[in-house]
């Protein structure tokens, strides 16, 4: 199969240990396949490295958003990879390899035939704290509340950052509810959800295993909690 039509849109920030090695998996798995690197300033390499992965295989666009002044958030660099992607479906996942890149194709596969939505299902959490594990599980039942009680689209994992969408199906229901996206949150499946009537399109799960961080830390924390509990709100 060539993927030429597919767009991973990785979204960094200080990746520099993780992002090359993501993408050389990814461009010698999916022969054809583009990658946008969104990098909001990252203070090592992490965009030398993509430029390293662009001059070895091609088609690895960087968006230096720091340079171009926008405000960092990692919903708003998702929007920012989609809107800039020029391919029919866009894969959105995290370069920290937490995401295994062999589950991409199944993903691009659901969109091929056709889903508008394609998100990859937690399986299994591994080694998550007690305390971790009860505030996202907490959230998670508020945020089915939040998707049910206005009528929005669900899926097996509303908080995924792993997931693949319909480019054109993104971008018209964003250019519509752009108000609703919290751009510095860490939740912009679910606010696309929200924006979405339940039962209007095709969303399908995909499940695979999360894994620990490769290398490097994890940049969510109580701030990104209160961003959620805006997104719940808008
Ligand atoms: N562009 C951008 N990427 C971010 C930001 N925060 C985190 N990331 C990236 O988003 C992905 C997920 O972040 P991570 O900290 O691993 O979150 P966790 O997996 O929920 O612990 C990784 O690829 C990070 O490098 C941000 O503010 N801007
Ligand atoms: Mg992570």
């Amino acid at each position: 199969m060539q993927y030429k039509e597919f767009t991973v849109v990785l979204p960094t920030l200080n990746e520099g240990r993780n992002v090359a090695e993501l993408v050389s998996h990814l461009k010698r798995t999916y022969k054809g396949i583009c990658v946008i690197v969104a990098d909001d300033g990252s203070k090592d390499n992490t965009r030398d490295e993509a430029r390293r992965m662009n001059k070895i295989y091609g088609s690895v666009k960087i968006i230096d958003r720091k340079r171009l002044g926008r405000a960092r958030g990692l919903t708003a660099s998702v929007i920012d990879g989609i809107t800039e992607s020029r391919t029919r479906y866009v894969i959105v996942m995290d370069a920290d390899m937490q995401h295994p890149y062999q589950v991409v194709g199944k993903i691009a596969a659901k969109l091929q035939r056709g889903d508008e939505i394609a998100v990859g299902i937690r399986a299994e959490v591994e080694d998550w704290p007690f305390y971790r594990k009860f505030i996202s599980k907490s959230l998670i039942v508020v945020g089915y509340a939040v998707l049910f009680f206005r009528g929005s689209q669900s899926c097996g994992d509303i908080f995924s950052g792993f997931f693949g969408v319909d480019r054109k199906f993104f971008i018209n229901t964003y250019s519509k509810n752009r108000e609703r996206f919290v751009g510095r949150g860490f939740k912009v499946l679910f606010d696309l959800l929200k924006c979405v009537k339940r039962n209007s399109i095709s969303v399908s799960d995909v499940p695979y295993v999360f894994k620990n961080r490769k290398f490097g830390e994890s940049k969510a924390g109580a701030k990104q909690v209160l961003d959620l509990l805006k997104s719940f709100a808008s």
